[in-house]
């Protein structure tokens, strides 16, 4: 029997679609990424169903949207959400059909420590969590990971028991580090390895200086739709910022990518020194955006291109992919799905996603116009549910639901409030104004043609969802 190809998936967090130097967007170096992408599968339509952490990573490993498998926000303080033990998840199916497991880096998917005992023998704090061994990690054997941390350059981890392992090193280089051990040491049979790396996720500053420098002098040129007066979260959280401060900012974030890069091309040459290069079906990617500014927004959990759209690029060098570009819709339940029948691994029938491995291995790149996405997120922030709470209702029918296809985005904003009772639609022509800046007006022959099309379908999946949103559409 011909060896199973091995797996090494890498993401970072909240690394946008437009920050790489191959899509010609963000004036960013992203040497190594780009060269993946040109040899490889390169898709510029991916998104993340629910732009934040928790959720993603939730719908990556179930192939469920997040009112199906109960990851609707973060795993936080105060909040009982986590990935349940019965999910089959992923890598319970890598791991059922031969291959050895490994996730390294930030995993998000388990109940804050704090939230049960104020002192945790792991030392988690705030958000964070130690996993230790057994159902919660979902047959990942190998593990060196943390909730959820965002000390950069002082980062830790736990591997098997819950005494912490303290870094004074960038997390990226030694998150590489610990990946290029564990393929030098796995590279005999097939692994599937999972990268998941915090940066470029805020704070931005803690990038060491020798990506900044490179940024130091280099003109940004801001996107279209960058707005300076007060740059806030769509959230609501009080921080604001300035023109001088995004600016900064900015620089660190892609400073953060490039670092990012360089560590990717770090990998492919272990791959290649291991001879495993051509048999790896390697993935880079992210769980969402970030808005830098775009719309005089930072962060993610908006329904915009910069929050929703990630890099999702496919690199496969014996294997079955076409290279080339793809414009297929794929939001993050597809990403399962399209891996198995990549790997020829049986699918699961609890999948929500649809595979899409039949069009990036074929000679129409495109697939099929109809293909869709679906996208939400729902109130999570500690001031909303406690409201929500106070009012005995349920969040999770707040928030807004949307569904993107190849030329159109439309989704349907109710607000992250008891209070907020309004439903507002937002139709976006992708192709005729890529930057979001004029949703169509209700009055016009488009929106009154694309609106009830896509509406319906868009119902059609709240119910398949259970989603009680949908009393705002009656
Ligand atoms: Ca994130």
């Amino acid at each position: 029997m011909k060896k199973q190809p091995n797996l090494l998936f890498i993401f970072a967090d909240q690394w946008r679609r437009q920050s790489t130097g191959f899509s010609n967007q963000d004036s960013i170096f992203t040497p190594n990424i780009d060269r993946l992408a040109q040899s490889g599968t390169a898709l510029t339509q991916a998104i993340s169903s629910c732009p934040l952490c928790s959720p993603y990573r939730g719908s990556l490993f179930t192939g469920k949207y997040p009112l199906s498998n109960g990851v609707y926000t973060n795993c936080k303080t105060g909040l009982d959400i986590t990935l349940k033990d019965e999910e089959i998840c992923l890598s319970d199916l890598l791991k059922t059909y031969g291959y050895q497991t490994g996730y390294i880096g930030k995993w998000h998917l388990d109940v804050p420590e704090q939230n049960h005992t104020p002192h945790p023998l792991s030392g988690a704090h705030d958000w964070d969590a130690y996993t230790p061994p057994g159902p919660k990690r979902h047959n990942f054997d190998f593990w060196y990971s943390y909730g959820a941390d965002d000390h950069h350059l002082t980062p830790h981890y736990w591997a098997d028991s819950p005494e912490q392992i303290k870094v004074n090193e960038w997390s990226i280089t030694h998150e590489t580090s610990v990946a290029i051990d564990y393929i030098n040491t796995h590279h005999h049979s097939p692994f599937a390895l999972f990268l998941s790396y915090n940066p470029p996720h805020s704070p931005y500053d803690l990038v060491p200086e020798k990506y900044l420098n490179l940024y130091k002098d280099k003109p940004l040129s801001p996107r279209k739709n960058v707005i300076y007066d007060t740059i806030g979260y769509h959230t609501h959280e009080p921080q604001t910022y300035n023109q001088a401060e995004l600016e900064i900012m900015t620089k660190q974030y892609f400073a953060a990518i490039t670092g990012l890069d360089e560590h990717i091309g770090l990998l492919v040459d272990c791959l290649k020194a291991n001879n495993v290069y051509e048999d790896t079906l390697i993935i880079i990617t992210a769980d969402h955006g970030d808005m830098m500014g775009s719309h005089g927004l930072m962060a993610k959990h908006v329904w915009y291109e910069e929050s929703i759209g990630i890099p999702f690029i496919l690199h496969w060098k014996n294997g079955t992919l076409t290279a080339g570009t793809s414009d297929i819709v794929l939001d993050t339940t597809d990403i399962m799905p399209t891996l198995l029948d990549l790997l020829s691994i049986p699918k699961p029938n609890t999948l929500q996603g649809q595979s899409v491995a039949t069009y990036l291995t074929s000679n129409d790149l495109h697939g099929p116009s109809d293909k869709v996405g679906y996208i939400c997120a729902f109130p999570g922030r500690t001031v909303f549910q406690e409201q929500f709470d106070a009012a005995h209702l349920d969040p999770k029918d707040w928030g807004w639901r949307g569904i993107r296809t190849r030329d159109y985005s439309f989704v349907i904003h109710v607000g992250y409030l008891p209070e907020c009772t309004t439903p507002t639609r937002y139709l976006y022509n992708l192709k005729a104004d890529p930057y979001q800046l004029n949703p169509i007006a209700e009055n016009t022959a488009e929106y009154q043609t694309i609106v009830p099309l896509l509406e319906a379908q868009l119902k059609t999946w709240l119910i398949s969802q259970n989603d009680y949103f949908i009393k705002w559409l009656d």
